[in-house]
């Protein structure tokens, strides 16, 4: 009879909502920025989630996608030409959002040979640094990594310690950088150093003599992916390998702005996949004669998850479309980025919990996300330095 008494009502419901997108924010998409979601859907569904597991617990980024990631095209997809596939600024969120719903090392692989490689040639580079890269970093033959932390402290780069001084007609860069996603398989590194003059990009590739790339191993984080130091030692740089367009720190942050951008939809696939999870579980799991799914208090838990989701995915698509007409400005970028990564990982961190003793399990996304996320609310800025941003714009004054 107890158990009779808890049996839940059916609920009433007409046309059920997508779970994961409440606000339909699928149907506001164009018909080409919903293939582009649905192709790279199909890739996460078919080639990143049956192995990412595995993956993460061998700490192994899964290199063996990086053809299929670049033969459709999602390799530089913001840039027109050089072999690229010249898509809007929302499809490459879309594209950060379906990979990142896979894992957050797969969308850093992404972001990191896009935003932070590719941009920087293609905005700042000499025709003949286009055309030498850009290209083969579309298909992927060369990868990129970009070098800007340092170890003595990455969230003030203004105050970088490797240098580089002129000899003749070439330049020598000294110094070290830190924390450097793909460093350890990249055949490009787009390096920043302070000259006299201020802050320079240069293209410094895998074999020059003086320069090592050592991975970081123990990570608990984005364990799919790979983490290096740089080291240089002398490493002699030929002038046609200096970014000639840009000098000084606006040259990196503008890059940032764009890799952060992609990062505050990438987020949003994490958490949705972390939902997703959850909502399937807590509706098969019985506890005290009833679903788990059946409780107020998990449903008021699950209903704050679909909240948080839906106005992280409302502002990356307002966002997005600021960027496509060009009016979004970097503190726009950095609410976005410190929302929705604060976002996704409260609601990885709820998911987890809410599994149970199953929720440390690598069976169950959750905790990966959980640990990936962790990264990505420091990287590209700590959540910090995106408050302050805005604290800035609020007041004009700078508290950094
Ligand atoms: P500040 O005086 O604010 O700016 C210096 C110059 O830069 C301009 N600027 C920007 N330009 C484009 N985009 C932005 N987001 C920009 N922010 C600033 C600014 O207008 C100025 O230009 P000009 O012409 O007047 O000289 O510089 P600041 O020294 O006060 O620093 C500001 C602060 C703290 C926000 C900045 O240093 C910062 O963003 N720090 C955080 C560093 C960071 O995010 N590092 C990330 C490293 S890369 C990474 O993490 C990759 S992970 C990738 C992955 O795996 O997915
Ligand atoms: P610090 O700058 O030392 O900050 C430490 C703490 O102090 C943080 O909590 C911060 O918010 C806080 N803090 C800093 N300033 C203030 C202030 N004024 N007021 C109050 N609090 C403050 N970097 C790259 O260049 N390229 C990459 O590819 C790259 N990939 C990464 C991959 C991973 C997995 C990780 C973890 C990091 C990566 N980074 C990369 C580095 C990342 O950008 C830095 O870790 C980040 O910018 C923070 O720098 P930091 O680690 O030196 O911390």
């Amino acid at each position: 009879m107890a158990t009779a008494a808890k049996t839940p009502k059916p609920a009433a419901r007409s046309t059920p909502l997508d779970p994961l997108d409440l606000y339909g924010v699928r149907a506001a998409l164009t018909e080409e920025e919903r293939l582009v979601q649905d192709s790279v859907a199909r890739l996460v569904d078919e080639a990143v989630l049956p192995v990412i597991q595995r993956c993460f617990e061998e700490h192994r980024f899964p290199r063996e996608l990086i053809p299929r990631l670049a033969s459709q095209g999602l390799l530089g997809s913001s840039i027109t030409g050089y072999d690229c596939a010249g898509l809007n600024a929302v499809c490459y969120g879309l594209i950060c959002q379906e990979l990142e719903r896979g894992d957050s090392g797969i969308r850093s692989f992404v972001s990191v040979q896009s935003s932070l490689c590719m941009y920087p040639i293609f905005a700042y580079g000499s025709e003949e640094q286009k055309q030498r890269y850009l290209p083969r970093m579309a298909r992927g033959e060369v990868i990129g990594c970009f070098g800007l932390t340092e170890p003595h402290g990455g969230s003030d780069p203004a105050n970088m310690k490797t240098h580089a001084r002129r000899r003749g007609t070439d330049w020598v860069v000294n110094g070290a950088k830190m924390w450097i996603t793909n460093g350890a398989i990249a055949d490009l590194g787009v390096v920043w150093a302070m000259t006299p003059d201020g802050i320079r990009g240069f293209l410094i590739e895998k074999g020059a003599p003086g320069f090592s790339a050592p991975e970081i191993q123990h990570k608990f984080s984005l364990r799919a992916s790979v983490t290096a130091a740089l080291y240089f030692d002398n490493v002699v740089v030929p002038e046609s390998q200096v970014l000639p367009g840009v000098l000084g720190l606006k040259g990196p942050l503008s890059c940032l702005t764009q890799a952060r951008f992609g990062i505050a939809w990438g987020v949003i696939g994490a958490a949705q996949a972390c939902l997703r999870q959850l909502l399937d579980y807590t509706a098969g799991r019985e506890l005290f004669g009833r679903p788990l799914a059946a409780n107020q208090s998990i449903q008021v838990r699950l209903a704050d998850m679909a909240r948080r989701i839906t106005t992280a995915q409302l502002l990356a698509l307002q966002l997005g479309r600021m960027k496509d007409s060009g009016t979004m400005t970097p503190a726009q970028v950095s609410l976005a980025k410190w929302n929705n990564c604060r976002m996704a990982l409260d609601v990885a961190r709820d998911c987890r919990d809410m599994l149970g003793g199953a929720g440390i399990s690598a069976e169950f996304a959750p905790i990966r996300h959980m640990l990936n996320l962790e990264s990505v609310i420091t990287y590209e800025g700590t959540e910090t330095i995106h408050q302050l941003t805005i604290g800035r714009e609020l007041t004009g004054i700078n508290a950094f």
